[in-house]
């Protein structure tokens, strides 16, 4: 039986490929995991069905066996641990792009998402004008980090690895990406991530989810 994910029944993104079970979708490609797909609507989330596969009611979530998993994170270190494809064997390189996965989740993406939250859902608040500079600033100083440290590099360190699919699935949120032409090898860096075969292949079957669900297929 290969492994279920679960996703939005309905993503907000609209096909967009932004929501944390995009990421999941392209390891899955990345390692030639076949898997199924199982959606669910918001509501479904908060039923004691999917909170018992995830505390926080949220996707993406991992079935395999008797193995459950949740966040993306675990997820995709468990995928790239199991199956060559996604971790160098040299251990102290796998060491690491594990690294680099952490720096992803919890360096790269927390401003990001925090911006995004905030132009979302305080863009109408009298304190607005003032926060929104900031956590811009915040969001590029991340950026200008990893430009410099990227340079012209084709990858963050070697070949392309895990660490290199969660950095480019976190540079793609809209809050940083709509900073990336200032940053061009960033910008060429997460296209090289959007050209890879796996990715392309994730892309298609999550808009194809939306498309068959706004009937748009
Ligand atoms: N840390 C967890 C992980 O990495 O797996 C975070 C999981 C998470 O935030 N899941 C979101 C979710 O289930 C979907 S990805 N939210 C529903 C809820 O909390 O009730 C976040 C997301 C959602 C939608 C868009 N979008 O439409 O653009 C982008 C990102």
């Amino acid at each position: 039986m290969p492994p279920t994910i679960t996703a939005f029944e309905a993503a907000p993104d609209r096909g967009r490929g932004l929501a944390r079970d995009m990421r999941v979708r392209w390891a899955l490609e990345e390692v030639g995991q076949p898997y199924d797909v199982r959606l669910v609507s918001f509501a479904a989330m908060k039923q004691p069905p999917h909170l018992a596969l995830h505390p926080f009611g949220q996707i993406p979530t991992f079935e395999a066996g008797g193995l459950a998993l949740f966040e993306s994170g675990a997820i995709i270190l468990h995928l790239a641990e199991g199956r060559p494809g996604l971790l160098p064997a040299d251990p102290d390189a796998r060491a690491r792009a594990i690294g680099w996965m952490f720096a992803a989740l919890n360096t790269v993406e927390p401003p990001i998402v925090e911006r995004e939250q905030t132009m979302l859902i305080e863009r109408d608040k009298p304190w607005y004008a003032e926060r929104a500079p900031m956590l811009e600033a915040r969001v590029r100083r991340r950026l200008d980090e990893l430009s410099a440290r990227l340079g012209p590099a084709e990858w963050l360190d070697g070949a392309f690895s895990a660490g290199d699919l969660m950095m480019v699935s976190v540079l793609r949120r809209p809050a940083g990406a709509e900073l990336l032409p200032d940053y061009p090898n960033l910008a060429a860096y997460v296209a090289r991530g959007e050209a890879r075969p796996a990715y392309q292949r994730a892309f298609a079957d999550q808009l194809a989810v939306f498309q068959a669900v706004a009937g748009e297929g």
